[in-house]
């Protein structure tokens, strides 16, 4: 098949699982085109099977706000027709949905006709599409796709509830390719971070305040009073700043390290004991599934579609949002001793194994094949 991948080219979940699916499929032959404003940042090899168009949007001053869903709906038709593709799957709904439909009506002016798979991500939906300003524009473009998807379970229920959704929605779980982020490294640079006496304990996220960064730090600030640890922070974004003040402000500032964005976050992950996700929602949570397929147990708050990949008391714990002290409970509990620590580990890398690629993969490809036979 020939795919047109639209998605954000950042180090959002969204864009990491766009980015992994495409790869994935043109391993499977199939021809993929990314469309978006910047080479996706997990894309490192372009091939005869991954080709990247990007979207301008030149700048004019009369436009306080310069019209991308315009500039990414006419670089749709352009492309779609240049090379004969056949499938659109928009990752992440707003605007991604609503420039995918404006694309398919043009080409349905010359006669040309292309299914658009839409995939729910979270925010899309429980964040921001849901805002009055924005919610009759992103109705509108689900009901209008030709198949939509969402990430989880619990999404799925959220968009039914939050939205008048008339089409079937169908659950992709996000995946992990266990070849790829799951081996262990023989040059694992423990040392780089810690003594070998303290634990590593790593959060991997965009910083927002969705997030609650500072859960994440006062939850080691209760864990590193009891037993040695570092912690490891990656990525950036508006919370990050604050973070950093509170950690001199705790007085642990010598035990935190800001390695800013990465995008070899599996060389982090394979020397770190455990991971956090205290967000206050979370429609899948991709990072802690990173973490567990490279043998990290995860706490986190048990909010949205968190419960379908982290097991209260397998692969780490679950608790409320905002309960930082039972979070620091569990994570003592996890880190206390080696042979319990080496059992969540173990259970966090043998549970990652139910989103391996190659079982999610053929549910896409069933879907582009409905979506292309709906002609
Ligand atoms: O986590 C973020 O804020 C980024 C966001 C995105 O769209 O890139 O992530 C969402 O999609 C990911 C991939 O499907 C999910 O794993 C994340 O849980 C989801 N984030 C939220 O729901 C807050």
């Amino acid at each position: 098949m020939k795919i047109a991948i639209v998605c954000y080219p950042t180090f959002g979940g969204s864009g990491v699982v766009a980015t992994e699916l495409g790869i994935a499929l043109a391993n499977r032959g199939h021809e993929i085109h990314f469309i978006t404003y910047r080479q996706p940042v997990r894309l490192e090899q372009l091939s005869n099977k991954i080709h990247f168009h990007e979207v301008n949007v030149p700048e004019y001053p009369l436009f306080h706000y310069q019209p991308y869903e315009l500039a990414l709906s006419s670089k749709l038709v352009d492309t779609i027709k240049l090379y004969g593709i056949e499938l659109l799957h928009v990752h992440y709904a707003i605007p991604h949905a609503y420039a995918g439909y404006m694309a398919k009506k043009m080409l349905e002016e010359e006669g040309i006709y292309v299914p658009m798979v839409t995939t729910l991500h979270g925010t899309d939906i429980t964040l921001v599409g849901k805002h009055p300003f924005y919610k009759p524009a992103v109705t509108f473009s689900i009901n209008k796709s030709d198949v939509v998807t969402s990430v989880s379970e619990n999404l799925k229920q959220s968009t039914l509830e939050l939205f008048d959704i008339k089409k079937e929605i169908e659950v992709v779980p996000n995946f992990i390719d266990k070849r790829k982020y799951g081996m262990q490294f023989t040059d694992c640079q423990r040392s780089l971070m810690a003594t070998d006496e303290e634990r590593i304990i790593t959060h991997i996220s965009n910083f927002r305040k969705v997030k609650r960064i500072m859960d994440v730090i006062h939850i080691f600030h209760k864990v590193q009073n009891k037993i040695p640890a570092k912690l490891v922070m990656v990525g950036e974004g508006p919370e990050k700043e604050e973070a950093e003040q509170l950690c001199i402000d705790l007085g642990i500032s010598n035990k935190v390290i800001f390695l800013g964005n990465s995008n070899e976050i599996d060389r982090i992950l394979c020397f770190s004991d455990l991971f956090l996700l205290p967000s206050e929602t979370e429609s899948f949570g991709l990072a802690a599934l990173e973490a567990m397929i490279n043998h990290v147990a995860v706490i986190s708050s048990n909010t949205g579609g968190i419960p379908e990949v982290n097991r209260h008391g397998v692969t780490g714990y679950l608790s409320d949002v905002g309960n930082v002290d039972e979070m620091a409970e569990n994570a003592l509990k996890i880190l206390s001793d080696d042979v319990t620590l080496e059992k969540f580990k173990t259970n966090a890398a043998n549970a990652a194994l139910d989103f391996d690629i190659l079982k999610v993969l053929p549910l896409y490809e069933a879907i582009y094949e409905k979506a292309l036979s709906s002609r």
